[in-house]
């Protein structure tokens, strides 16, 4: 992206909606999204977490603020770096940690250590794939709901690259024909593994294809989760009221390489730098800090709290055994 360096950063732009109970929540869930992530960076170079290990520091209040505005009963089809998604639904640390860590037992069996879960329980219903194929599944999961007469939102994410697939303009031309109570958030992290956004579109905002679709579409700054919060729990409420499909792009930036094995030295430490001052955390820390919803010393403790809670989940998952070869072979051929 063209980096526009006389701007300023924005202040948070406050939700009419939102108590300061459920700022600090969702700041919460912010905060054990990158500790997650952190500690995810640190089990691979321990070579303790192999496999993919997709860093989503930068996505926090992308995959925050959008989860947090769903209701109850609304689903979620989190994708390869929505980890904040999966906590705002309620899944527990012990059991992502199984789950990331390939262990036997684990809701994918071990077999794979990137979170192509589902647990039905809590909502959750992905990660299916990292490119697309999520939208016409999640498309389908609503119009079964409503032909059943229920009520339910679904909400999946794909990413800037994702977004050039066929499978996007299928199933979102699907969902906006038969007027689904559908949103999807299109990531744009600037980056689809080395591709910059300039060689993936030519149009001005991945958004704008909303007007193609006859659905909603909005692109906003995807690094105030308030304005995230907002903009979804809008997109909600029209779904329930039968008014269709949203497309939502959350401007944001990949801050480390597509995945842990990758250096990124191909993404300007300009672009790098920009971004660093919008960090999502930052901004809505100064947020909280300075309407006086939060003092430091909660920040430090809630920080010191959420680390301990996460290396007791590790302690507990790497005492546990992989699962035996053959548990690779079950679920890809008939019996
Ligand atoms: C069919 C297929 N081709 C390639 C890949 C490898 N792959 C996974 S994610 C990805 C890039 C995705 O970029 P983007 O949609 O921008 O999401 P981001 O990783 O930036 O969040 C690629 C090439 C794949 N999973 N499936
Ligand atoms: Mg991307």
């Amino acid at each position: 992206m063209k980096l526009k360096k006389s701007d300023k950063i924005p202040p948070i732009k406050p939700s009419k909606r939102l108590t300061n109970d459920q700022r600090i929540s969702m700041f919460r869930f912010m905060l054990q999204a990158r500790e997650f992530d952190l500690a995810m960076q640190r089990l691979n170079r321990q070579g303790r977490a192999f496999g993919g290990v997709y860093s989503q520091t930068g996505n926090e209040a992308s995959s925050v603020g959008s989860a947090f505005a769903l209701g109850e009963k609304d689903v979620l089809f989190p994708m390869h770096r929505n980890i904040g998604g999966h906590f705002v639904f309620g899944q527990d640390l012990n059991t992502l940690m199984l789950a990331f860590l390939a262990r036997e037992g684990s809701l994918m069996r071990g077999t794979d250590g990137t979170g192509h879960y589902a647990d039905v329980n809590k909502r959750i219903y992905g990660n299916i794939s990292h490119l697309g194929a999520m939208i016409p599944v999640a498309a389908g999961f609503v119009l079964a709901s409503k032909m059943r007469g229920e009520n339910v939102v679904s909400m999946t994410y794909i990413g800037d690259g994702g977004s050039q697939t066929g499978e996007f303009h299928e199933g979102m031309n699907f969902a906006s024909v038969q007027k689904l109570p559908f949103i999807l958030i299109i990531e744009n992290n600037q980056y689809a593994y080395s591709s910059p956004n300039s060689v993936e579109f030519a149009c001005k905002h991945l958004s704008d294809r909303a007007l193609g679709y006859g659905c909603h579409g909005e692109t906003i700054d995807g690094t105030d989760v308030e304005i995230v919060y907002d903009a979804c729990w809008k997109a909600a409420e029209r779904a329930r009221r039968g008014e269709g499909p949203s497309i939502i792009e959350t401007v944001t930036m990949r801050m480390r390489g597509h995945a842990e094995h990758d250096d990124f030295s191909y993404v300007p430490r300009e672009e790098l730098e920009y971004w660093q001052k919008r960090d999502p955390i930052d901004r809505y820390q100064n947020f909280l800090l300075e309407k006086k919803i939060l003092t430091m010393d909660d920040i430090t403790a809630m920080r010191t709290t959420l680390i301990e809670e996460i290396r007791a989940a590790i302690d507990y998952a790497v005492e546990l055994p992989f699962p035996p070869a053959e548990e690779g072979l079950k679920g890809v051929f008939v019996d």
